[in-house]
């Protein structure tokens, strides 16, 4: 009988460390071995001249879920893991979204339900947290973070889903001692609130008012002060979907002086710009997200930042709502801005638009692009060993790319229930043509082969970030902030001394 079941022989296999030319061996869904020479295998793939990266892992997504406007996303369990796949990415973290009348426990269930019987890739699941109260932070939260659900999203804005400092403040104590990852939608409320409302007043409707509505400036001073609540408590925080250059420098310069702030972007932030929103007609509400497109200065920012570390993490922040009366045009041609639903398409297309420009146009090397879509991801929210590597024991999870196949984006090749993508008619360099889940070959000769609720729930272990934030001891992060703030950031001496501490030892620090 042979040892594997499946050998992907000589490709060029990256982690997020290295690059080597080798085989792979698996058995039962694991890697067993990384070689030269491996023996046949039950099935084997040639991969020579493709590069073999870890699957990806898109932890920031939303599946059958009904916003804060009260929209249900377009795509199901069933259609998002299957364009997810064709994509190159082999686990997904999307959310469990409690809205203020809702009780977590029957959330959880109900997602998880849904999530078993569809889904054809791994998943784990965040919570959104819109009513901290009691029973939630006392009784509800604990048990879910015990069931491997170790990541919570809050929110600073909106009307049915904000929290004020107050509450985050408790949200943030309760993630200490229950190590958990608070992960914050950073936009001041009543900033996007008074100019919306203006705006309105003064009969501007169209699309691209939402990009003015939600001035950068919202999103620095949200951050900001994020950072701040964080500090005061002693835990990490993960910002999402970062996208201006305000909000970048101010993460870099807290991470400088050594707060423990991770932080994430999205590919709307880099491939489109606000401009987008200014289309002929209502059309500009396909490019409406929050926060929203900004400029080429931030797009050079997002690409620096994820440079150098300052964004570990590349989601995809898939929010798909379809182009009618059920998703960005409730009111037909009358909906406003005000109105439309927040959120693009791109679960498929993440990690091919980085990989065309960022590692085909030479920005980022392989081995970046492996941590920021992949390895990052598996440390951040505790699923390292498991998956985000192409290693012994983890999970066969893996994208078999072709660097020169060249394809040019059309809705209509994509797997996701929008009807359009954002990307139309952007042409791109590299595909992953081959995508293995747990052993198993799901997508193949641009062809699924993966049954519905095929993929299993993943029971995530406590975020990297927690147990060592910037390389420090909670402890130690915590005294070194109030060294730095009793100095009044201006002894050198300290930021020295802190700086020699900082480890890049972690994965997510990798990219700089
Ligand atoms: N926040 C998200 O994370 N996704 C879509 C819209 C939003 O506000
Ligand atoms: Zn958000
Ligand atoms: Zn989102």
């Amino acid at each position: 009988m042979e040892e594997f079941d499946l050998v992907v022989r000589d490709g060029w296999v990256a982690t997020a460390s290295e690059v080597v030319e080798a085989d792979i061996g698996v058995k039962d869904g694991i890697i067993t071995a990384v070689g030269k020479a491996l023996p046949r295998g039950r099935r084997d793939i040639s991969a020579s001249g493709r590069w073999v990266l870890p699957g990806g892992i898109d932890s920031h997504c939303h599946v059958e879920q009904l916003s804060g406007m009260g929209i249900m996303c377009a795509d199901d369990f069933y259609s998002a893991t299957v364009a997810a796949a064709f994509g190159g990415t082999t686990t997904i973290i999307p959310f469990a979204a409690q809205h203020r009348d809702m009780k977590i426990p029957d959330v959880v269930a109900d997602y998880a339900k849904r999530a078993r019987e569809k889904a054809v890739i791994d998943y784990g699941f965040h919570l959104i947290l819109a009513n901290p109260d009691e029973t939630a932070l006392n009784v509800d939260l604990p048990a879910a973070i015990r069931e491997g659900i170790t990541s919570l999203k809050v929110y600073m804005t909106y009307d049915k889903l904000k929290l004020d400092d107050y509450q985050l403040l408790d949200v943030l104590a309760l993630a200490a001692s229950e190590q958990a990852l608070v992960m914050i939608h950073a936009e001041n409320h009543d900033m996007i609130r008074w100019l919306a409302n203006r705006l309105l007043a003064r009969g501007h409707k169209a699309p691209k008012f939402h990009a003015v509505a939600h001035d950068p400036i919202a999103e620095g001073e949200a951050t900001n002060r994020a950072i701040a609540l964080s500090r005061l408590i002693g835990v990490p925080v993960l910002i999402v979907h970062v996208s201006a250059r305000e909000a970048i420098d101010t993460i870099r310069t807290a991470k400088q002086r050594g707060a423990a702030i991770y932080a994430e972007t999205c590919p709307q932030y880099l491939f489109l710009t606000a401009d987008d929103l200014d289309r002929n007609g209502l059309d500009g509400a396909m490019y409406c997200c929050s926060p929203p497109p900004r400029d080429e200065d931030s797009q050079a920012a997002v690409w620096a930042g994820l440079k150098d570390g300052t964004l570990p993490i590349f989601s995809s922040d898939h929010a798909p709502y379809r182009f009618d009366r059920t998703g960005k045009l409730p009111k037909g041609d009358a909906t406003t801005f005000k109105e439309m639903a927040n959120g693009l398409p791109g679960i498929e297309l993440r990690m091919p638009l980085l990989f065309s420009e960022g590692v085909m146009a030479g920005r980022l090397s392989l081995q970046e692009f492996v941590a920021l879509t992949s390895t990052n991801h598996a440390s951040m929210y505790g699923l390292t060993g498991r998956k985000g590597t192409i290693a012994v024991g983890a999970d066969a999870d893996l994208g078999i790319w072709n660097p020169n196949r060249e394809m040019t984006v059309t809705a209509s090749m994509l797997h996701d229930n929008t009807g359009y993508t954002p990307y139309e008619g952007r042409k791109l360099k590299g595909w992953p043509e081959i995508v293995i889940s747990r052993g198993r070959t799901v997508v193949e000769n641009n062809t699924l082969n993966a049954e519905r609720g095929s993929g299993q729930f993943l029971k995530r272990q406590a975020s990297d970030a927690l147990s060592s934030p910037s390389g420090l001891s909670m402890a130690e992060a915590r005294e070194a902030l109030r060294t730095i703030v009793e100095v009044g950031m201006k002894d050198e001496r300290s930021e020295a001394s802190l700086s020699s501490r900082r480890s890049s030892t972690r994965p997510y620090l990798t990219c700089r």
